[in-house]
């Protein structure tokens, strides 16, 4: 066991060295977050809801531009919170690499979704005689070329929608 452990190891740092001469390699991605925000507009402008979107998927920028050349998404749905199953209320709205709100940078892609909506738009997901409050969170996955996914919940923005 041990012996075969030394082996191991040793292969390991000579991999590590290669790699380190030859520069960094693609890291995987793993990681993505997503918050959510719905707040109503400060008067005396429109009356309606600000609701804001930011996705961070982490990597190098090398990656995060190796990524989305190859064709990789930031998908956005927007679910309202429900007893049961949680029901798509807006989406999949897709981002690219050309996509208004996505950016690349030192510390992977970004993506800031930014819209207005008036009150009673998608986000009024409960409107019964006894439950009018609505419960909305983004489920935000990233996409790469050949499919792979790594997807995560939002916080849960709650009001009267
Ligand atoms: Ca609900
Ligand atoms: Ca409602």
């Amino acid at each position: 066991m041990n012996k075969i452990r030394r082996g191991l190891a040793a292969s390991v740092i000579a991999a590590l060295g290669v790699l380190g001469l030859a520069g960094s390699p693609a890291q995987a991605a793993t990681v993505i977050t997503a918050q959510l925000s719905i707040s109503p507009n400060p008067p005396p402008g429109p009356g309606v809801f600000n609701v804001k979107v930011f996705v961070k998927v982490p990597m190098s920028q090398e990656d995060a531009e190796g990524y989305l050349g190859n064709g990789a998404r930031i998908e956005v749905r927007f679910m309202g919170d429900d007893p049961g199953t949680d029901s798509v209320i807006l989406g999949p709205v897709t981002f690219v690499r050309s996509s208004t709100g996505l950016s690349v940078g030192p510390e992977g892609i970004r993506l800031h979704f930014l819209s207005q909506e008036a009150g009673g738009s998608f986000l009024n997901e409960d409107d019964s005689w006894g439950n009018r409050v609505d419960e909305v969170y983004v489920n935000a996955r990233f996409v790469d070329a050949t499919g792979a996914t790594i997807r995560t919940n939002s916080n849960l923005a709650t009001g009267l929608f």
